[in-house]
């Protein structure tokens, strides 16, 4: 605000910032990256908006008990710095939510991003000015920036899905969501604990929270598969292995569908005796991870194979658990193993073992309301002084249509994903131009190892836009018609496995009530993906309309 020529202090103007060549809203793991690309490969102006108040995205906002990545260290990191590579070591076999917040903030300062960043932003609305070929953005705090590129780098996982229980707000105690945890922690010492959610982080939390709280009780609506981490410090000889040999580790990742670097057995589970097949699930099950799912080729394609998969989960669950009544609902799956995201974990299953741990079916008895006093099923009230939600997230879509976001003539993005998301490749719709989502629904985002998604969609941006700069264009757009062709591989790619078969999946929506179901990321695989858009890229943006 400056004050005006007049010479009337008190008429004040606002002047508006000159528009950058591109904004990134989000300094996680995408927005970092995608920051450093064009600012330092491209030449760019651009600056990255992040509501936080540090970098980290998920990493930022997850710090509930227990927080750890299900994918390997070594593996779940950027792959575009050797000497990146080379200066950062990992501690465990899964890194936990600090670690991989200090490696974020190590790659922050490394690159000198911080100060293209600014913190404290939450973007509320974001318009496409056609006439000047500018996204026009505000912020919460009544900022107005403008860029040509506007690129979301908002996560999928990031807006906290609380469920609408009623009475919520009569609730005398302190209620948390995992993915908003308070940065100055909860202390459950003494405290009785309820909480609500048995997805990948209900049961990451449920064992840390049940060694401090005076009691926890689980409330499980759907019973789910969980296969042992096995977390462990890494050897001095595995550190020396990865920093070696991360060229022949990457090249594992890039031929794995989910970005692992892990071959999958070329296998069928009907290849094997039933012997022979439970000896080498045992196997799986003692190395621990999210390997399981590769003990056979077919376990994510066939009923009948993973069928055995299943019981033999069931089977250990019944093994661990020693109330029969608890291990019959732990193991009361409704749906086929790793056909929702497969969790992984630390004695999830050993912690109803403990005498202070108790777990309610809420198959059988649903929640009906919130007390001021605690939860109150059809079958009884439990009373509490803590509530956790580990309740997922709006994931995908929800992120992005939470910002407002407009395209040509005031089109609004929820208005064209009213029935669910449609896009180019998860990155671009039509009618938005010079507008990418960053692993938006539409790409593989949530079914692949997340960094090795994350460079895929930064690095073709960042090349989409260099290409544009080259050529003297000045937008690119998704074509309706190729969005439409992509909708049907999506569909495709997704029948060809058992996922679509989870009526109740996030990944179709299902968990926040009123969204559209739809199966939202692309299941093709990884390398698949990755050959579709390098030949959309080499063919000159085959799909997109671009223009001067
Ligand atoms: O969320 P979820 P999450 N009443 O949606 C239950 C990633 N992640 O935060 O299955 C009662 O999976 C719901 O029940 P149901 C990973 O991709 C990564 O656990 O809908 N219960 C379910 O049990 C993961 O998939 C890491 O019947 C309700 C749970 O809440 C994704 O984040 C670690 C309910 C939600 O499970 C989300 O996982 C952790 C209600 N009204 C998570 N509403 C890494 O390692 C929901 N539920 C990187």
């Amino acid at each position: 605000m400056l004050a005006n020529r007049s010479g009337e202090g008190s008429v004040r103007q606002t002047l508006l910032p000159p528009a950058l060549d591109a904004l990134i809203v989000g300094a996680g793991f995408s927005g970092l990256y995608q920051l450093f690309c064009l600012r330092d490969r491209l030449g760019l102006s651009v600056e990255a908006l992040e509501a936080g108040e540090g970098v980290g995205g998920t990493w930022y906002w997850n710090r509930y008990p227990g927080a750890r990545c299900d994918s390997e260290s070594h593996t779940y990191c950027y792959t575009f710095s050797e000497p990146l590579l080379q200066d950062w070591e990992w501690t465990e076999r899964y890194p936990e939510q600090p670690e991989i917040l200090r490696y974020l903030n190590h790659v922050a300062d490394r690159f000198d991003l911080r100060r293209s960043i600014r913190f404290g932003t939450r973007v509320t609305s974001a318009r496409y000015d056609a006439a000047a070929n500018l996204w026009r953005v505000a912020t919460e705090r009544g900022e107005r920036l403008s860029a040509k590129f506007l690129i979301t780098a908002v996560g999928c996982l990031s807006a906290a899905n609380v469920p609408k229980i009623p009475g919520l707000e009569s609730f005398a105690g302190r209620w948390v969501h995992t993915g908003e945890w308070p940065h100055d922690g909860v202390d459950f010492t003494g405290k009785r604990v309820g909480m609500v959610g048995t997805g990948s982080t209900g049961i990451q939390a449920a064992p840390v929270i049940a060694n401090t709280a005076a009691h926890l009780t689980v409330f499980q609506r759907t019973a789910n598969y969980s296969v042992p981490a096995r977390n462990a410090p890494l050897t001095a000889d595995f550190k020396r292995y990865v920093k070696a040999n991360f060229p022949e580790i990457r090249r594992l990742m890039d031929g794995n569908p989910n970005g692992h670097a892990w071959l999958i057995a070329d296998r069928s589970a009907f290849d094997v005796s039933p012997d022979e097949r439970r000896a080498l699930y045992e196997a799986a099950w003692q190395k621990g991870g999210l390997q399981f799912r590769a003990t056979f080729r077919d376990l994510v394609q066939s009923k009948a194979a993973n069928d055995t998969a299943a019981e033999f989960i069931r089977d250990k669950i019944r093994e661990v658990v020693k109330d029969p009544v608890k291990a019959a609902i732990l193991s009361d799956f409704d749906h086929p193993y790793a056909a929702k995201r497969p969790p992984i974990d630390t004695d999830y299953f050993e912690t109803f073992n403990r005498e202070n741990v108790a777990l309610v079916n809420l198959r059988a008895t649903p929640i009906e309301r919130i007390t001021p006093s605690g939860i109150r099923t059809s079958a009884a009230e439990y009373p509490l002084d803590i509530i956790v939600f580990a309740t997922g997230f709006d994931a995908l879509t929800g992120p992005l249509l939470r910002m407002d976001i407009r395209g040509r003539n005031g089109l609004a993005l929820a208005e064209v994903w009213h029935a669910g998301p449609r896009n180019y490749l998860g990155l671009q719709v039509a009618g938005f131009p010079n507008l990418f989502t960053i692993t938006g629904p539409g790409s593989p985002s949530v079914l692949c190892n997340m960094p090795v998604a994350i460079e895929q969609h930064v690095e073709w941006i960042t090349d989409c836009v260099a290409h544009l700069r080259a050529q003297g264009l000045e937008r690119i757009e998704a074509e309706a018609p190729a969005m439409d062709r992509w909708a049907d591989q999506v569909k495709a790619a997704a029948n060809a496995t058992l996922l679509p078969l989870v009526t109740h999946s996030w990944y179709l929506g299902a968990n926040v009530p009123g969204k559209p179901r739809v199966f939202m990321p692309y299941a093709g695989g990884m390398a698949q993906y990755r050959k579709i858009c390098d030949e959309v890229a080499a063919s000159g943006y085959r799909g997109f309309a671009v223009s001067r």
